[in-house]
Parts: structure tokens; sequence; C-alpha cells
């Protein structure tokens, strides 16, 4: 069965509003934080991987359907401690390949690879000396497959960090979250939990996997400014050069924004940020999602993200089996072939210097709260290096009578389309005031076509 998209928004907005804040402060002002930054305004493009337990269930527990995202059956079914520490007796993901998953996120075009230490549940997915109720001493797998990852990681130069619920912890009485087995969480003891168990684990996942480039916390609940002072200290002291993203805590800001869940702002952002998004409508793995987003749809959200000064940190959640869905596998792959000819549009560029081609707000529609509607504009996206401006035109959008360029003073030396090897220089024509650069006639990609427009100039002046 096909999980439909109302699912999908189902879980993202009513299940999970309450617990995410979309948007966070980024914490710019230490002087390690440019150093720190660096490789990530570089890279744009991460894979984020959803991987536990709740891979063997996948959406259906008893025999039945269960609502939500696969990573939230224990809770949403709800399976009580009891009964899901069971699963981890069954867990034998032989076919997991390390070298085989950072190969695809080389081949796919993305730079950084997140996976799930510990989730929700609690399930340490490394071989943890903190809790027993990990990978390699729960389950007959006996492998650590995220020092597999770390390895295959380094070996390919592609960065590596864990994702890791700081809060939340299912397993645990004194966890946040889990008030079907243990109670309200008010009445935990949640310092406890905190020292003994996660801050511990953060300490190992710093420790044994070599240089991390980012620890991405999540859901903060009980996280005041003390508890997530303590975390931020942890991690700078182990290795400042580690990333914190935006959701260790309200008051503690990371080292730059996490926006909601597939939540891409209407505009660029001035600081730094990054959006965690699915490429179906779950992070951890259910049979029934076969909802993929198609590469033409992940190659426009990527210029989209990157055209607004973002990163794209896209999922993909493995089967208990250990492999990642064949489907979206070869949609990845299209991706990053598309990459291989148009990536200057995307590793280091900036955000757009225009604007107008995001969309504008409707003058009559608005939404339940009398708010205008954002109407979305999809024909072009522009990104920017030194010197250059890269329009990139999606699907149906290839004007055969000239690409009219948005208006800058800054002279134009040459124009190429970026997937021609040869750069042959395109004409460019002056119509009424305004630029047209005349591209091939038959349109070399319909899914999407980077133009790259030289400058006399290193910066565009408007
Ligand atoms: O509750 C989690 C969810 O399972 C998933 O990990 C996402 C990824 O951004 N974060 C939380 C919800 O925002």
């Amino acid at each position: 069965m096909r999980l439909t998209p109302l699912i999908g928004l189902f879980c993202t907005s009513l299940l999970l509003a309450p617990l995410v804040h979309a948007e966070t402060k980024a914490e710019t002002s230490d002087q390690g934080h440019e150093k720190r930054i660096a490789w990530f305004r570089e890279a744009k493009f991460g894979m984020f991987i959803h991987w536990g337990l709740y891979s063997i269930p996948a959406g259906e527990w008893q025999g039945k359907q269960v609502l939500g995202l696969g990573e939230w059956i224990m809770h949403n079914a709800p399976v009580p401690v009891k009964d899901y520490v069971k699963l981890a007796d069954q867990f034998n993901p032989t076919q997991f390949d390390a070298e085989k998953i950072v190969q695809l996120a080389v081949d796919s075009g993305m730079k950084y690879i997140v996976i799930t230490s510990k989730h929700h549940d609690g399930f340490a997915m490394y071989h943890s000396s903190v809790s027993k109720y990990n990978i390699y001493d729960a389950t007959p797998f006996k492998r650590d497959p995220l020092k597999e990852l770390a390895d295959a990681c380094a070996k390919h130069g592609i960065k590596f960090g864990f994702y890791y619920s700081q809060s939340q912890d299912w397993h645990e009485p004194n966890g946040a979250g889990n008030t079907a087995d243990f109670g309200p969480d008010e009445k935990k003891d949640f310092d406890r939990y905190l020292t003994e168990k996660s801050e511990p684990q953060v300490k190992e996942l710093l420790t044994h996997y070599g240089p991390v480039c980012l620890m991405w916390f999540d859901t903060p609940f009980m996280m005041t400014e003390e508890r997530g002072s303590r975390f931020m200290r942890l991690v700078r002291s182990v290795q400042p050069n580690c990333l914190i993203d935006g959701r260790l805590s309200k008051e503690v800001h990371g080292d730059y924004v996490s926006t909601g869940d597939n939540v891409v702002p209407n505009k660029s952002m001035t600081e730094d940020w990054e959006v965690p998004a699915t490429t179906n409508n779950t992070w951890g793995f259910r049979k029934d999602d076969t909802d993929w987003k198609s590469p033409g749809e992940i190659v426009f959200k990527l210029v989209d993200v990157a055209s607004k000064g973002g990163n794209y940190l896209l999922n993909v959640g493995p089967t208990s089996a250990g492999v990642i869905p064949e489907h979206i596998q070869e949609n990845l792959l299209t991706v990053g072939k598309w990459l291989k000819l148009n990536g200057d549009a995307i590793y280091g560029a900036t955000k757009s210097p225009f604007g107008d081609e995001f969309g504008e707000y409707s003058a009559s529609i608005k939404d339940h709260a009398g708010k205008p509607i954002f109407l979305p504009r999809t024909d072009w996206r522009c990104t920017t290096s030194k010197g250059k401006l890269f329009f990139t035109l999606f699907r149906k959008y290839y004007p055969r009578d000239g690409f009219e360029i948005p208006a800058f003073k800054t002279k134009v030396t040459q124009a190429y389309m970026l997937s021609d090897p040869e750069h042959t220089p395109l004409k460019i024509v002056v119509r009424d005031g305004v630029r047209c650069v005349q591209l091939p006639r038959s349109n070399p990609d319909p899914m999407a076509v980077t133009l790259c427009v030289e400058l006399a100039d290193d910066k565009v002046q408007l």
C-alpha cells in the first residue's frame, strides 16, 4: 500500500509540530565558528540516515498499520518497553555494507553523512560501553556499523557526523518522552538520565570514531540553558571543530539554523542554515511508503535551498537488512549525474543576489490564520560564486527565444551551459534594454539545466 502524502503531512505537521521549533538561531560569535563552518558552506548536500530497531516492524505492529513516522512506532502504537526490546534479538542486518552506502553518497554528489547513533527509542546503533542496549551487545549482529561507516567515510573523503537524541529516550525511566511506561516527564530525574547516559554516550561518539563533522541533536525537550550549555561545552572540549546543529536547546544556539523538517524558507537567510528532508514521507523505513521524490524534485529542492544560502540534508531509511531501498538509490544516482555536470552551481556557491524568482505573497488568497499565502515560482533559481552567476532552469521552463537575465549593473563577459564541456559561448542580445541569452535550440536536460553567466567583476553590482 502506498502511504499518501497526506499521512506524511499528518506525521510532520500534526504529530510533531509541538516537538520542533521551526527555526533556531545560530551561534556565530565565537572565534572557532568560522573555521568549523567552512566545510559546511562548501558541502551544501548531505545524506541523513535514520536506521534502528524500528526498521524491523517498518510501520506495522501485530499485523496492523501504525500511522506516523516509521521511527516513531514505539511511541505511536504504542509498544511497551518490555516488548520493543525484543526486536533486538532479531536484528541481524547482515547486508549492511558501509562501503556501498558511502559510495552511494559519493556518486549522488553528497559531501557529508549524518546517521542516527541513538534515536528516541534509546537504542544505540554503535558499540556503547555506557548502555548494553546497543547493536553490538544486544543483537546477533555483533558488529559496529557506525565504526564501519566512519572508516569508509574517511577513506572516501566524506565528512561524518552523528544524530543523537539527547533528550527523548523511551527506553530509560528518566529519559523524556515515554510517559506510557514511565509516567510524566516532570516527575523524572532528567538530569540523572543526562549525566548517566546521554552525556557519556555523546562523549563516546566524539572519542572513538575519528573526526566528527557534526553533532545533530534533536527535539530538545526540557533542555534548559544550563543543560544545553553542558552539551555545548562537552562537544567543544572533545572536538572543537565539530559543528552543532540548531536543535540542542532553545537557549543555547548551535553553529547554524535548523529549519523544521522539510521546511524550506521562502527567502534567503543571513545565517547559515540547513533543512533536514525526507525522500518519501518517513525517516525510518516503512514498508508501505514508496512515495519517493523524483530526481527532478530533488534537484529542484537542492538548487532552491542553495539559492537561499542553505544546505540540504536528505534522508534515506535502510531496511532491517541494512539496505537502502533500490528505487531511491536510483533516483539519487540520477541526481549525482546531474551534479557531475552542474555541481559548480551548488558546491561552495552562495545565495541569489536577486530574490524575486522565489515567488510572492498572494494579494487575495489567505491561509486559515488569515495570512496571505506564498505562491512559489519554480521557473529558475540563481546561485553565485566569484565572478559567476548560475541560473538553473527547471523542467518545462526553457525559453527558446532567450533567457532574460535579471537587471544588474556589472558587465557580462560570456555565458555558456555548464553541461557543455566546451563551454561554447552563447549569444547575448539586448532586447528592450534587457540582456537576453540565446540558449541552445534543444534542451540538453529537461529535468534542469544551468546557465553560467560570467561577470567582469568578482561581485555582481545590482
Ligand atoms: O522526531 C524526530 C523525527 O523522528 C526525525 O528524526 C526528525 C528529523 O529531523 N526529527 C524529529 C522531528 O523533528
